[in-house]
């Protein structure tokens, strides 16, 4: 072997190979270890607003939620399920608010249903990306309420909370909502607060609470952060229950792959709803250069993995793939602007949703129909 292909070979297997933040290799494969989150610790405030909302009789619980809709969806003759559309209420058209992430309650628990209820929880992001919520749908009328994400900033208040949400997980009481540049922040299902009526969010000046207009709040109980000195964008996050332990997994959403395209798997610990961690520190166990533009949402389930990829004003797709193949496209498979993806081991389904103004559906897709 020459000197200068030998010396190719040791820096190709020694470093660049497992370069997490170059994917232009050989190789895609990355070292899961290299990316890590770590706890930030649980919020400080959460318990004494508890305490005071508990006391006050306005603590509700998930099932209150999907019980008390005020708006509804409507199903056209391909299933796909439409957001309220009136003169007055209009969140098909809104550009206020965008749909971004989705979940359901056969992610919250392997039962796939949760206190009872069969429902989907969507998230949105306000235009300047300064607020989120959250809509609960019932599915067994397609009722919806939306719900205000706050950070308890204060012992006895709350804010709004900056992120763009574009993706979220539901895990036992846990909601877990993706922050781009940041990690990922969890919210606490467990405490869903009644608030009063008035346009501001916290305390009000007369006493009492209120939440943009908003009837519920959802608090933020603990937060991951993003620690290495290369920056991941935090784009989607589904939940695998077909691995053990439970994983979750998330991706990146770039339009060019002259930046790193990857995907990252941590493992979940069921008992306590968090990342699997030595001490604060959770390190990714899988972590993938896929390469595919314009990614908008991932999950896995049974070692396949399915993504939906946007194509501007194009029908989006849903590409198949299994890891160390090649991954097949199923051209226009959705409509436009689709986002993130979650999935159903009852009747082994794929959910997902579209963003584009005056095409939001909420979309259930049958995985038989997906090519590898
Ligand atoms: C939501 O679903 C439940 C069944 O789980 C039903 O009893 C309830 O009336 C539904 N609708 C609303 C608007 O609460
Ligand atoms: C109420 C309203 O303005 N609805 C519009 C939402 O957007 C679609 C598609 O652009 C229009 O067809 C609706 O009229």
């Amino acid at each position: 072997m020459k000197l200068s292909s030998f010396l190719f070979l040791a820096a190709g297997s020694l470093s660049l190979a497992q370069n997490a933040n170059n994917c232009d290799t050989d190789s895609k494969k990355r070292n899961g270890a290299d990316f890590i989150l770590a706890d930030q610790g649980d919020n400080p405030n959460l318990k004494s607003l508890s305490n005071l909302f508990a006391e006050a009789g306005k603590q509700v619980l998930v099932s209150d939620v999907f019980d008390d809709g005020n708006h509804k969806m409507t199903t056209d003759s391909s299933g796909k399920k439409a957001w309220e559309e009136t003169s007055d209420f209009d969140d098909q058209n809104t550009s206020k608010w965008v749909p971004q992430g989705i979940t359901s309650t056969a992610d919250a628990l392997g039962a796939g249903t949760y206190e009872g209820k069969n429902g989907w929880v969507v998230s949105w992001h306000r235009d300047d990306d300064k607020s989120a919520r959250v809509t609960f749908v019932n599915r067994s009328d397609d009722s919806y309420r939306h719900v205000l994400l706050v950070y308890p900033h204060a012992e006895d208040d709350f804010e709004e909370v900056p992120v763009h949400a574009g993706g979220i997980m539901w895990y036992g009481n846990t909601l877990w909502v993706v922050d781009t540049w940041k990690g990922i922040r969890v919210f606490d299902m467990d405490n869903i607060w009644h608030v009063e009526s008035g346009d501001g969010v916290g305390k009000k000046s007369n006493g009492g609470y209120s939440a943009a207009g908003y009837k519920y709040v959802l608090p933020q109980i603990r937060s991951y952060k993003w620690t290495p000195s290369f920056d991941f964008r935090f784009s989607f996050i589904s939940l695998d229950r077909t691995t053990t332990p439970d994983s979750l997994l998330v991706g990146e959403y770039q339009t060019s792959d002259d930046d790193p395209i990857r995907m990252v798997k941590f493992e979940l610990d069921y008992e306590t709803r968090k990342l699997k961690a030595d001490g604060t520190t959770a390190k990714g166990s899988w972590a993938y250069c896929f390469g595919i533009e314009r990614v908008q949402g991932a999950v896995q389930a049974d070692g396949k993995i399915y993504l939906s990829r946007s194509n501007g004003q194009s029908d989006g797709d849903i590409w198949g793939w299994i890891p160390g193949k090649t991954a097949h496209q199923n051209k226009g498979f959705v409509p436009s602007s689709p986002e993130d993806l979650s999935y159903d081991s009852r009747g082994k389904k794929l959910y997902g949703l579209t963003e584009a103004a005056g095409g939001r559906y909420i979309l259930t897709l049958d995985t038989s129909e997906i090519k590898f």
